[in-house]
């Protein structure tokens, strides 16, 4: 049973006493106490693959931030790694694939991963968490949607362009889908084991939807995303897709029961154009956390108010920036909490 279950709530379209509020990327370098446990270890990977130690940097944030929902400490890229494609992840640069995907030869020769046998440190560290959490606030697990672990895979590493990535949509197609479908069948047996091991809510990212056009964003992309949703009818879903804007009226068809906004979107546009059926999460600009306290306050109220105060969960519209000063952090989330309730009285 869980206390705080507002988010599960808001998620289902059910009305909320007020707004829940996490952020992507609460669990990290915002933390110095995810800074001192990280210095201790050998890198990135560690901490994602010690359950006991992704378990204790994923309530760090239930902890000092006191959000409403925690969120699996753990990587999108873990999926290509359970595939048979091994990433590294260098200090202040990012992923990196030492091998990519460049011929039907290397898409076949990827597995279909078996969840508790490749992915079990994460289901290991959700079921830690749970324990640990003691129905305090849901969890939160999470997936890369396909389209954003082929570009991965393909690319090698971070991209402004993911231009190797986007060229095999031209150039194979059938190549593009067989790696696809791998991907989503890798992804659907994760994401269900996931839930089995605890998870309460699902968030899938697709963090280069943006740099598709959306003719190729249907036919590479959204699909998958849609076959994700269909596979997990028990648990709400959340389909964040950075910059696909084009694509909101379709998620809003999907089997899912959130749909995550960035800061480039206006949630009243958005609400008008999908009705009232699905809740919206998002979408305060990151930057907006560089500001002084007042001026945060400021910007979340505006945010709170341009969403409305049912079917929305409060967030950033982007992961929080590693040198976002703490307090900031937590004059959002106390904003949200404060004024929320308020805006339910008219
Ligand atoms: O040691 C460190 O602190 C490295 C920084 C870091 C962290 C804290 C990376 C490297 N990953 C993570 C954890 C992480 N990654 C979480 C943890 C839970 C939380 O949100 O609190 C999550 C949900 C992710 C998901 C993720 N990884 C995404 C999707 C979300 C998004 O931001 O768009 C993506 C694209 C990645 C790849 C990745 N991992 C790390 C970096 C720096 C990147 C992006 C690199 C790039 O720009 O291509």
């Amino acid at each position: 049973m869980l206390k705080n279950d507002l988010l599960l709530r808001a998620a289902r379209g059910e009305d909320t006493e007020r707004t829940p509020v996490w952020l992507m990327r609460q669990a990290g370098r915002i933390l110095p106490e995810y800074r001192a446990l990280r210095a201790r270890l050998s890198g990135f990977k560690e901490l994602v693959e010690t359950p006991e130690l992704a378990a204790e940097v994923t309530i760090q944030p239930v902890d000092a931030l006191d959000v409403d929902a925690a969120i699996i400490f753990s990587d999108i890229l873990v999926v290509p790694e359970a595939m048979g494609l091994t990433y590294e992840m260098l200090e202040a640069r990012g992923p990196m694939f030492p091998e990519t995907i460049k011929s039907a030869h290397d898409v076949a020769r990827l597995r279909v991963a078996d969840p508790e046998e490749h992915l079990g440190y994460v289901l290991e560290a959700i079921r830690i968490t749970k324990r640990a959490l003691n129905g305090r606030v849901p969890l939160i697990g999470f997936a890369g949607a396909p389209w954003t672990i082929l570009a991965y895979m393909v690319e090698g590493h971070g991209s402004k362009t993911f231009s190797k990535a986007r060229r095999l949509l031209y150039t194979d197609p059938a190549l593009a889908h067989e790696l696809l479908r791998k991907i989503t069948a890798t992804t659907i047996a994760y994401l269900q084991a996931q839930v089995t091991a605890g998870a309460n809510i699902i968030q899938v990212f697709d963090s280069w939807a943006g740099i598709l056009p959306p003719d190729h964003y249907r036919e590479f992309s959204s699909r998958y995303i849609a076959e994700i949703c269909n596979a997990l009818p028990d648990v709400p879903v959340t389909v964040f897709a950075k910059g696909a804007y084009f694509a909101i009226p379709e998620f809003a068809s999907f089997n899912c029961r959130t749909i995550g906004l960035d800061w480039n979107e206006d949630p009243r546009a958005v609400r008008a154009a999908i009705g009232d059926e699905k809740t919206l999460q998002g979408n305060l600009d990151p930057c907006a956390l560089y500001g002084t306290r007042e001026q945060v306050q400021q910007a979340t109220i505006a945010m709170l108010r341009r969403f409305g105060p049912q079917r929305h969960i409060a967030n950033l519209g982007h992961g929080v920036y590693p040198d976002t000063d703490a307090d900031n952090v937590r004059v959002f989330v106390d904003t949200v909490k404060e004024f929320s309730p308020m805006a339910r009285e008219g």
